[in-house]
């Protein structure tokens, strides 16, 4: 088979999801390909936290109506150390609020939005290579390909697109810890998420639902998950939180390495990069899908410009513009993670320096309000 398109998009995330609505929203086809299955990434566990600027983008483009009912409006959160707990009010110091709401929620609105209206969507479809702007593909052990005048390279951190980049820098820092993260059937047992620092390790207390919880305890970078039992990861939880949790059925565990992760540039002739595809922060910021979110914004108006107004400023400044933003992000998701976590080469004055930080950033007006306005969202443009 050999098929064209204006905009051949590799990867059904969030970010390859949104950009092909967007651009049919703007009478711009496009053709998505995903190299897993529908349902594997309907039900993929992944971030949980979107800014109000991803939440307003969702509503003014005709998905976010589910997200209005289900998801949960949260207009602060708590921070937790030393045996105290602080409130950062990202309302009152911002007018802001973040939306709980499951990434695979956000998927599968979209793929529902997209599928409704015609939009094509090939599953377990795997791109191999990208010859200029033709796509090579397979699809059921057959070869195919995809003529495109645009490429989006959506395919997260470990697709094929970002090798295609000429020139291509990575900045990048691997951090000397992971998470493990548990998806359990209990009440959330805190109305906001709780950002815990403890001697044991860093421990966060988020949710999916009223009836969904979803935790986070600081692990080794190759730990294997199954070494935690349900009786380790309780009592872990409960020493870290500092507070007693019910216990309920743990229905899914897995560990997540944490990298800061930069390739420029994030575009070579007619292939773009969004997401992870071109960058990863580790997630203690909450960052990575909206992030991911923002490009496509930035991509999605740069191709408004490219077809419909015979204007390329846009496009050739798409990487610019995205990157002065994901560096902003970076620099708060690396501060999130510096001063949330327990590092091995920490000494007792380190440490201590720690816990200034936290107790400043939860008493001064200036520093909540510099915590609060990186967590609800930087401005898109
Ligand atoms: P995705 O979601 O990885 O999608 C890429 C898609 O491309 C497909 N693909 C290919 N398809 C065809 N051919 C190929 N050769 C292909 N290679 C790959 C893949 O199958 C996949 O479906 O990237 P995208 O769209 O850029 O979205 C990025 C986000 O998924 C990611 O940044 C977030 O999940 C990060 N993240 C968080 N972000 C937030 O904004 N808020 C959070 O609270 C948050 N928490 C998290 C997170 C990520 C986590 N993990 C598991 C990494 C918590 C965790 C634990
Ligand atoms: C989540 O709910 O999965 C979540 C929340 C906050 C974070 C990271 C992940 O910082």
């Amino acid at each position: 088979m050999h098929t064209r398109t204006k905009v051949g998009i590799i990867g059904a995330g969030p970010a390859g999801l949104l950009l092909s609505h967007l651009l049919h929203l703007d009478g711009i086809d496009s053709v998505v390909l995903e190299s897993r299955t529908r349902e594997h990434i309907e039900t993929r566990i992944r971030a949980g936290v979107l800014e109000q600027g991803t939440r307003d983008l969702l509503i003014q483009s005709g998905v976010g109506e589910r997200m209005q009912r289900e998801g949960l409006q949260h207009e602060g959160c708590l921070l937790r150390f030393g045996g105290e707990t602080r409130r950062i009010d990202f309302h009152a110091l911002t007018g802001k609020c973040v939306t709980v709401y499951g990434q695979h929620e956000v998927v599968r609105d979209l793929i529902a939005t997209r599928l409704a209206a015609q939009g094509r969507i090939l599953f377990e479809t795997t791109v191999s290579a990208l010859h200029g702007t033709t796509i090579a593909f397979t699809q059921d052990g057959e070869d195919h390909t995809l003529e495109c005048d645009i490429i989006a390279g959506c395919d997260g951190f470990h697709g094929v697109t970002r090798g295609a980049i000429e020139g291509l820098q990575v900045y990048d820092r691997i951090y000397p810890f992971g998470w493990l993260g548990i998806l359990a059937e209990i009440p959330p047992a805190s109305e906001e998420l709780i950002y815990a620092n403890h001697p044991d390790g860093f421990a966060l207390l988020s949710m999916r639902s009223p009836t969904i919880s979803r935790m986070y305890l600081q692990c080794a970078p190759d730990e294997d998950s199954s070494a935690w039992s349900a009786d380790r990861i309780w009592s872990a939880l409960r020493t870290r939180l500092g507070q007693d949790l019910p216990e309920g059925p743990i229905l899914q565990q897995s560990v997540t390495a944490m990298r800061s992760f930069v390739a420029e540039p994030m575009q070579t002739g007619r292939l773009f990069l969004t997401g992870d595809a071109a960058h990863i922060v580790p997630p203690t910021g909450a960052k990575g899908m909206n992030l991911a979110v923002g490009d496509v914004a930035v991509l999605a108006r740069a191709l408004h410009a490219h077809f419909h107004q015979d204007d390329d400023s846009h496009l050739q400044n798409y990487g610019a513009t995205c990157l002065r933003r994901i560096w902003r992000v970076q620099r708060f998701s690396w501060w999130m993670t510096s001063m949330l976590h327990r590092f091995d080469t920490h000494n007792d004055f380190d440490q201590r320096v720690q816990v200034a930080e936290l107790d400043y950033v939860t008493t001064s007006q200036a520093a909540m309000t510099t915590l609060a306005e990186n967590y609800v969202g930087l401005p898109l443009f």
